[in-house]
C-alpha cells in the first residue's frame, strides 16, 4: 500500500521538519511463507521497487526502508533468522536502495524474533 503518490488525487508533500512518529500493526499468517514487507519513506516518486525478495522497495531511489524480512535469501546475505533491518543507500543517497544486507545500517539481533507466526505485531 502506498500513500501520497504524485499525480493522484491524494498527493501531498509530507514534511518532517519536526520528526514524525508512525505506528502500525500487522499479522502474517498461513500458507506458503512469503518474503516479508517494508515500511518505506521515499523522495523519488518515479522509481519502482521489486517484488519477491526485494520486499517492494529494492530499486527505489532516494529512500529509507525498514524491512520485516521473513525469508532468508542467501543471494542478499540475509541472516538465518527473521529480522528487522534499516536500509539506505549510504554510498549514494539519491541512488537506488536494496534489500541486500550490504545496504543495512542497523539490524535486529534477536534470532528468536518470529513475526511470521500469525501473532498480531505492533510497531511503534
Ligand atoms: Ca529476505
Amino acid at each position: 500500500m502506498w500513500y501520497s503518490s504524485p499525480g493522484t488525487s491524494n498527493w501531498q508533500l509530507l514534511k518532517f521538519f519536526n520528526g514524525f512518529r508512525a505506528s502500525f500493526s500487522f499479522i502474517i499468517t498461513g500458507g506458503t511463507r512469503a518474503d516479508g514487507f517494508a515500511f518505506v519513506i521515499r523522495g523519488d516518486s518515479q522509481s519502482v521497487g521489486s517484488a519477491g525478495n526485494g520486499l517492494g522497495y529494492s530499486g527505489i531511489r532516494q529512500s529509507i526502508a525498514i524491512e520485516f524480512d521473513a525469508k532468508q535469501d542467501l543471494s542478499l546475505s540475509d541472516p538465518a533468522f527473521n529480522h528487522v533491518s534499516l536500509h539506505v543507500n549510504a554510498l549514494s543517497p539519491t541512488g537506488p536502495n536494496s534489500a541486500s544486507e550490504s545496504f543495512s545500517q542497523a539490524l535486529s539481533e534477536d534470532a528468536d524474533m518470529n513475526f511470521a507466526n500469525g501473532c498480531m505485531c505492533l510497531v511503534v
